[in-house]
């Protein structure tokens, strides 16, 4: 059945029938009007591609080299709160087919299975782990420690979230950690017995970092979350850590810029997949500008968005590194555990296979700026930047 899914859509029309509203609309939803995440989508679907003729591009080499080590593929599992709230198999099932894909798996602050558990999950493959910096910062220090132990080798310090966006779908749907069974909830969950089967019976989610639970994800967040994280902590988190170091919710061309002259291994224009400042810049039109402020060189990543291997290469062509994915990861598991990753893994790796043979190219670098067009103005997405900013 999962293999008649042949798009990332395709996938969250099965995973929609499959799961409780609420947990689906967690995933699915994005803050207030949802403007950024619409958006985001449509600066992807926008781009217009531009292939050469008559190139020889028959085995295409989609493999890169990301912050000091191999991905099979330009893209790599994003850090999701909560997962096994989504589907009991969680991150297990996550970072096992990032194993078998030879992709990164990224374990989020809020992940429901411990940094010990995606390493046996994982344990020869490459593990990332994102920290949110808490008000008790030794809870956040305990995880860096733990995850440095483990063998993780890149931290995404995440820097979007001083507090909670605001999720309207899960205030209507009354979301919460862990969920409760109401008149609502029963009714919702005739049409999916199975979910609820499988997740009264399997052992009890394990956070990471939240010591009490018990109400909405917004509330409980906000009282974890410090608003007041600055560039001091970033420099005592690098202190601490080992490994690579990447700012995650970059959202402007100077902090960019600041980053990487304080010599960080990496960056990630990302909104949050727009579950935290609606209206916030789109990362794929923030891409090309941050390029040519940064160089070439630096190691530029984003996220948000991305649907389809084609999404990726585009990202690729204007400048990006690497991409993360997240709704399209929880998509497949909704739908089918380890196997529905699976599945998300194989269509955006057939995706990215076929666009950049239809585009004439044979491997990641070979793709360039000129490669993307928007569509909306017909001009290269790296002059509208060049544009925007005078
Ligand atoms: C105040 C902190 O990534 C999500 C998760 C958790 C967000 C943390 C917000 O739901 O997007």
């Amino acid at each position: 059945r999962l293999d008649a899914a042949l798009t990332i859509a395709d996938l969250r029309s099965i995973a929609k029938r499959r799961t409780p509203k609420a947990a689906f609309d967690y995933t699915d939803g994005a803050a207030e009007g949802e403007l950024s995440l619409d958006r985001a989508r449509r600066a992807f679907e926008d781009v217009e591609f531009h292939p050469d003729i008559l190139r020889p591009a028959a085995d295409v080499d989609t493999s890169c080299q990301i912050l000091g080590g191999p991905s099979a593929l330009p893209f790599g599992i994003a850090p999701t709160g909560f997962t096994r709230l989504m589907q009991t198999e969680g991150e297990t099932a996550g970072a096992s087919a990032a194993a078998a894909a030879g992709i990164p798996f990224t374990l989020s602050t809020l992940g429901t299975t411990s940094i010990e558990g995606v390493k046996a999950a994982n344990p020869v493959g490459r593990n990332w782990f994102q920290l949110y910096v808490m008000k008790d910062r030794s809870i956040s220090y305990g995880l860096v420690e733990r995850a440095a132990k483990a063998g993780f080798d890149t931290l995404q310090f995440t820097v979007d979230t001083p507090i909670a966006g605001a999720r309207l779908r899960d205030k209507r749907n009354g979301f919460s950690i862990p969920p409760q069974l109401t008149v609502g909830t029963i009714v919702n969950a005739i049409p999916r017995p199975w979910w609820w089967i499988d997740f009264l019976t399997t052992p009890k989610l394990e956070f990471a970092s939240l010591s009490t639970t018990g109400g909405t994800v917004g509330e409980l967040l906000n009282a974890a979350m410090d608003p007041t994280i600055s560039y001091d902590d970033l420099d005592v988190i690098r202190g601490m850590w080992p490994g690579k170091i990447v700012v995650k919710g970059v959202q402007n061309v100077t902090d960019a810029a600041r980053l990487v002259d304080l010599g960080v291994d990496g960056i990630v224009l990302s909104n949050h997949g727009g579950r935290q400042l609606d209206r916030a810049p789109i990362p794929f039109h923030l891409l090309p500008k941050v390029v040519r402020e940064v160089g070439k060189d630096a190691t530029v990543m984003v996220d948000t968005g991305i649907m389809n291997g084609a999404d990726i290469v585009a990202s690729i062509a204007l400048g990006a590194k690497f991409t993360l994915i997240g709704r399209a990861y929880l998509y497949g598991l909704m739908a089918g555990g380890r196997q529905g990753v699976d599945r998300t893994i194989a269509i955006l790796r057939s995706e990215i296979e076929r666009t950049m043979t239809l585009l004439g190219v044979s491997s990641l670098d070979e793709l360039e700026p000129r490669h993307v067009t928007q569509l909306t103005r017909l001009v290269p997405v790296a002059d509208q930047a060049v544009d925007a900013r005078v």
